[in-house]
Parts: C-alpha cells; structure tokens; sequence
C-alpha cells in the first residue's frame, strides 16, 4: 500500500484502525478522511450534497484514476443506508473500502480491478436517518425517513406514474451525481430481508406478476451474481417461512411494486443497471454481527463490481475522429423506452451477457450504423467487448436530447394492459411489506 510504497511510518494505519462497530457521522468522516490521507492516489473523497440537517453526503472514489473518467474505463457504485435504521451495508461498505484499498499492488485480481474500473462507494445516503435511530432495533423505526418524513427509495422521478412526493435534498444530490457520472453498474443497499431484488419495481397494470425489463436475463445474472457469492442468500430462505426467494433473487415487482424507487431511476434515467440489496434480516443488528456480515458479503460484493465489465463497450466518432455524444447505441431487439446514449466522450457501454448481438448505432438525422459482435465470456478479463462506431458522413456534433422526467412506460402498457390487480391486495400488500424496500 502507499505506506509500503513511500517506505515511511504509516499515521494512518487504516486496516488496524477499521473496527466492527458502529461509525457515526464525525467517526466515519474522521476514517474517509484518513484513508483518503493514506492513500491520495488511490482515493478521492467528495461531497455529493447535504442532507436536510446539513450533514455532507459523502462518496469515497477508488481507481487508477480516481479524480476522473477516464475513457473506456466503466463507472461502478454502491449507495447504502439510505433508509437511515437499515445499517448493515453502511458499514460493510468501509471494510470493503478497507479491502480494496489495501489489497491494491498486493493482490493481483483486485489490483486489476481497481486499475480498469471506478468504484464509487456512498456509505450513507440518509445520514440524519441514521442518527436518528438511536439504538440498534430489528425492525422498522422512523429513521427510515430523511429529517422531513419522507422515504427516499420512493422520492425520484417514476417511469410509470407521476410521483407526487418533493424532490428531497438527498435524492437531488443523487439525481446530480447520476447525471454527473456515466455510471454503468450501481447496487443500493438496504436490510430487513435477505435477496437481491431487480428492476422494475412499479408496472401499469397487470403483467402476471412480474415486472419485465428488456434486460431482465442480465439482472437475473447480476442478481445471482451477488446470491450465489454470498454465504446463504442464495439458499432462498428468506427470512421467515412465510416469504422464500428461489435462489435468492426477485424481481421488484414481484415482491411488491412501489413508486419512485432508485432502481428503476437508475435503470430508465440513468443509464445505469442497478439492483436492490436486502442484506440481513435483522435491520440494525447489534454491533459484535457486523464481522460476520462483512465476511458474508466480502467476496459477493467483489464479484458484483466485476460484472461492470460484461458486454460491449466503445467509442462513436465523426469522420475527423472527434467524439459523437448523444448518438443513441443499443443492442438490437432491447430497446429501451428511453434509448441509451453516447456521453459527453461519445463512449457507450451496453451490459450483454455472453452471445451474439446487433448493435445499432444512430446519430439522430443520420442514418444507423448496424453491427454483428460476438460477446465473449469474459468477465476474468476486466473489460468489455471493444466495439467502435465511426461515422463518416457525419462532420458535425449531434445536437443535445435528453428525455423528459415524465412518466414513459404508462402508454406503452396501457396499450396491452390487462386487468389491474384488485385494490384490496394492493393495499394489503403495501401495508404488509412497504418496510422492506
Ligand atoms: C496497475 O496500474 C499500475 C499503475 O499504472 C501499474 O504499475 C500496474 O502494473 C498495473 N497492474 C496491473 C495488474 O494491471
Ligand atoms: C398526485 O398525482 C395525481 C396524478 O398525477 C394527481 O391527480 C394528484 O392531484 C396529485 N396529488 C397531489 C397532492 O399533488
Ligand atoms: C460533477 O463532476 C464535476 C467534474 O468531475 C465535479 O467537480 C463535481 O463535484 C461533480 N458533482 C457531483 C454532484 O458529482
Ligand atoms: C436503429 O436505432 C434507431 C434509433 O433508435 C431506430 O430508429 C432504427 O429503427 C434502428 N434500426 C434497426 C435496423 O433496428
Ligand atoms: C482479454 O483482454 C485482452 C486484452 O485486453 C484481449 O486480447 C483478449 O482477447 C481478452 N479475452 C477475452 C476472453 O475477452
Ligand atoms: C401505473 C401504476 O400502477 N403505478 C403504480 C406505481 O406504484 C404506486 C405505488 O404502489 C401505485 O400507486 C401506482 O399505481
Ligand atoms: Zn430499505
């Protein structure tokens, strides 16, 4: 590590100091602070925004180059604590920063995977939440809220439904930073049950259950990624007998649907593929479970970052070789309701699993640019598929677009909508289960 490195007496011995308790909010600010000190090229340390009482929404970067995209090297988060009495994964998420940043030049798989990917790591998205809750307690408390009573996971903009609820400080900051950076892959962590939950989350009307993606096969893959690699979750067994997961896995919906969740924003607005972790049954566990957690998620949590590097990745260029941002690149027969586009470098990442697809690349007036790619099964690899698309006719940048923030899918479904649940379940499904998510 960079102690080793310079070959001087280290002050900030972080792997020593990292205790398996509880850090509150100077504490884990003390120790993002120190491990940014300890290792300055490793690490960049920001706040994103602050919360309604003003605590800073902190987000630890890690990688090569940490202060910057760096082109053809994919962006990867993981947001925890945003309900503020679900604590599992805030803390977890400073031994994982633990981990990396002192397995770097030591071990050769992490080294690589710092070397090729961003790893963006917010331990807590609700800070006053979390210090709302004043003692460790299973169940749900109202530090779930943000200091204005509202449940974040239900704050942003929705894909189905008008979401009534005001944009909270925290989901704002969240919603900047997601604009900010071409993330790729996220996972948002929570607790209160055991499975990994993938999108969508909210439907219009009736689709028998089950809330379909056009990528619903890669969420099924990332979502046994992180069941399968962890201790138990994939044994599906939830956390009473009443609720089981096969394999350890659901999809959002199927669960229970709610409204203005971060997953689907991510997913739809965000270009970014994310899922929902729930991570202990217990919601705030006393502190002497928090080493079993870490050992339990350790190598899950390695391995879901990974998975940033499936499918095809590359660059759309003008016949001067200069960058296209806003040319829309998606693989044939997934389109999304609001098609992926190029950044700002005019790089597009598309997550595919191993197989044969078509991607299509458009630069809106012109026409499309259709190529066949073989995606190989290369996730030991560290990168993606490199796909290029140049456009010779092309001389000029493509004008910005943006999708609006109005529901998208709602005519879409209503078109082939069957016949909505009845209303009664509805509400007993949300009053029996709106404290997990
Ligand atoms: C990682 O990057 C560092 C710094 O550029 C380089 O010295 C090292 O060889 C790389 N290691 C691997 C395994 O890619
Ligand atoms: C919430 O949204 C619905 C549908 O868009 C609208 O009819 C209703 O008036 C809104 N309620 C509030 C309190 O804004
Ligand atoms: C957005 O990116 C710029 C440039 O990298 C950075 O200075 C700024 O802090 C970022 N803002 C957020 C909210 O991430
Ligand atoms: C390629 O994508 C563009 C933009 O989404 C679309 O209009 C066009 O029909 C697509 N072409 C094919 C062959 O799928
Ligand atoms: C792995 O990456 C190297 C260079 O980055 C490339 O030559 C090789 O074909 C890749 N292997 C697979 C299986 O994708
Ligand atoms: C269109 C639709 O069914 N939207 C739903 C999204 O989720 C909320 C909360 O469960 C429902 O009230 C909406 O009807
Ligand atoms: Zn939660």
């Amino acid at each position: 590590n960079f102690c080793d490195v310079v070959g001087i007496f280290c002050l900030f011995s972080v792997a020593a100091a990292l205790d398996f308790k509880y850090h509150h909010t100077e504490e884990l600010e003390a120790y993002l602070k120190g491990v940014h000190a300890a290792y300055p090229s490793l690490t960049h340390l920001h706040s994103i925004g602050r919360s309604v009482e003003g605590r800073d929404l902190w987000v630890l970067v890690l990688g090569r180059f940490p202060t910057h995209h760096k082109i053809g090297i994919p962006e990867f988060k993981y947001v925890a604590n945003m309900h503020g009495d679900e604590t599992v994964g805030r803390e977890i998420l400073l031994h994982l920063i633990d981990f990396l940043v002192t397995s770097y030049r030591r071990d050769p798989v992490i080294t690589r995977l710092l070397n090729n990917t961003r790893i963006h790591i917010m331990p807590t998205m609700n800070p006053d939440g979390f210090e709302a809750t004043k003692v460790p307690d299973c169940y749900y408390t109202r530090g779930r809220y943000n200091k204005n009573g509202e449940d974040l996971n239900r704050n942003f903009p929705d894909a189905f439904e008008n979401n009534n609820a005001s944009i909270q400080p925290e989901t704002q900051a969240v919603m900047n930073w997601i604009k900010n950076e071409t993330f790729v892959l996220s996972a948002n962590l929570h607790g209160g049950a055991l499975v990994a939950s993938y999108t969508f989350d909210n439907v219009t009307g009736s689709l028998k259950g089950y809330s379909r993606s056009p990528d619903d096969d890669v969420f099924i893959h990332l979502a046994k990624t992180y069941s399968f690699n962890h201790a138990s979750m994939y044994k599906g067994m939830g956390c009473d007998s009443r609720q089981t997961f096969p394999e350890g896995i659901t999809n959002g919906y199927s669960w229970y649907q709610l409204e203005g969740g971060m997953q689907d924003y991510n997913y739809v607005w965000g270009q970014c593929f994310e899922i929902t972790l729930e991570l202990s049954c217990c919601k705030y566990p006393l502190a002497d479970q928090l080493e079993k957690f870490w050992r339990d998620n350790k190598a899950a949590l390695i391995e879901y970052i990974k998975q940033v590097h499936l499918g095809v990745k590359g660059q759309v260029t003008d016949r001067n070789g200069n960058p296209i941002p806003n040319a829309i690149v998606e693989a044939k027969g997934r389109p999304h309701v609001c098609p992926y586009r190029t950044n700002e470098h005019g790089e597009y990442f598309l997550l595919l699993l191993p197989g044969t697809y078509v991607i299509n690349a458009t630069v809106p007036g012109f026409k499309s640019m259709l190529k066949t790619v073989e995606i190989p099964d290369n996730t030991g690899n560290f990168s993606a598929l490199k796909q290029d698309f140049s456009f010779s006719e092309v001389s000029i940048r493509s004008r910005a677009a943006s999708c609006p923030k109005t529901p998208l899918y709602q005519d879409l479904e209503r078109a082939s909508a069957a016949t909505k649940p009845t209303l009664h379940i509805l509400v007993l499904m949300t009053v029996m289960l709106v404290i997990f998510k």
